[in-house]
């Protein structure tokens, strides 16, 4: 083939080449152009390799003419994906364009508890009277839920009817009282000792207004000299006292639990009709709100803290019954059931 021919070869080539370029619309087809036109097997290599067939004199000549298609190929192919891209942008702008002036799709703000906040309220009281909060696992051992505690093996709170035993192993239950944690920390720390101890207790319970299996307590506890029945009901009136924010008045009925000696039932005056008798304290004019007593001398000896120098006085409380009579619950399930209705008025 002669020089010419070749030539002209070459322009037809450009030709068609840059309106190949002009034709495509995306990226890709236009990369798959270049490898075509201009790639390692392209067609410019072609006409480049063709070189050989050609008279040594006229070498130069096609070499020159080459490189000038190669150099304005490749301009118009930069120029084509500038334009290319430019419009790829346009469009995805265009595409993913957003109205500011929509309104905005809004994740509600969750707020504290009331079962927590009453709680923060009743570790806020007693921290002021010098107690420190402890805290403690929830699954347990037989020992800290019972024997520790001074609650022999025929104890009704043992039986399975009433506590939940875990397969961990047989003596391993989920604590029925917090209690658990000041036995832990009678163990580990010397007196006198002012703790709480706030947290979450399983009993084997049928659901209704008044019941649930998780519940929670704060439990407390003091050991010190010489301490007296008079400072428990101090103690203990005064923090009511605080919690309710009312002047009301208490009265100790006599109770019985295992681990106290003498034992105790805290009344308050009701809290609705101050005694005068209402719907909330069947008429009785006096509502329980905790239980309470002396250390039993057998845990402090159970523990390794002599009863003869040391003695104290606990307290047990239940913060669902407390809630419910300082908002006016009256069905313990409200807590558990996650209806915003009723959590987002506290
Ligand atoms: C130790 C020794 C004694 C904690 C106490 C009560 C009385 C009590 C109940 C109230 C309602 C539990 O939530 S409830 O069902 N508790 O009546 N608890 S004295 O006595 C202790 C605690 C720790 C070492």
């Amino acid at each position: 083939m002669s020089l010419l021919e070749i030539e002209n070869q070459l322009k037809a080539f450009e030709s068609e080449a840059i309106e190949a370029f002009q034709s495509v619309s995306d990226l890709k087809e236009l990369e798959n152009l270049r490898q075509k036109y201009l790639g390692k097997k392209g067609t410019l290599k072609t006409f480049q390799k063709g070189m050989g067939q050609l008279d040594q004199s006229e070498r130069p000549k096609l070499g020159q003419l080459t490189n000038g298609v190669q150099e304005r190929l490749e301009n118009a192919l930069t120029r084509r994906k500038d334009d290319l891209f430019e419009e790829e942008l346009l469009a995805r702008l265009e595409g993913e364009k957003i109205d500011v002036t929509l309104p905005g799709s809004c994740t509600g703000i969750g707020h504290i508890h009331p079962l927590s906040q009453i709680t923060e309220e009743i570790i806020q009281i007693f921290y002021s009277m010098g107690f420190t909060v402890a805290d403690g696992p929830e699954i347990e051992t037989d020992y800290y839920n019972f024997d520790a505690l001074n609650t022999p093996d025929n104890h009704p709170a043992r039986d399975e009817q009433d506590t939940f035993y875990t397969n961990v192993g047989p003596k391993v239950l989920l604590r029925s009282q917090t209690s658990t944690v000041q036995i832990r920390v009678m163990e580990d720390k010397k007196p006198p000792l002012r703790i709480i101890s706030p947290g979450r207790v399983y009993r084997n319970e049928e659901i209704n207004a008044r019941k649930y299996p998780l519940f929670h307590q704060v439990e407390g506890l003091l050991i010190d000299k010489d301490v007296s029945f008079g400072q428990l009901k101090g103690t203990l009136t005064a923090f009511i006292q605080a919690l309710f924010q009312k002047p009301v008045k208490t009265r100790f009925r006599p109770d019985f639990f295992p681990f106290t000696e003498p034992s105790a039932e805290l009344d308050s005056q009701c809290l609705f009709c101050m005694g005068a008798g209402c719907r909330t304290c069947g008429n009785r004019g006096w509502l329980e709100l905790l239980g309470c007593g002396m250390v039993d001398p057998n845990v402090l000896q159970g523990v390794g803290i002599d009863p003869e120098e040391w003695s104290g006085f606990a307290f047990g409380m239940g913060v669902e019954r407390l809630a419910m009579l300082k908002y006016g619950i009256n069905d313990i399930r409200y807590f558990f059931n996650n209806d915003m209705r009723f959590l987002k008025q506290f």
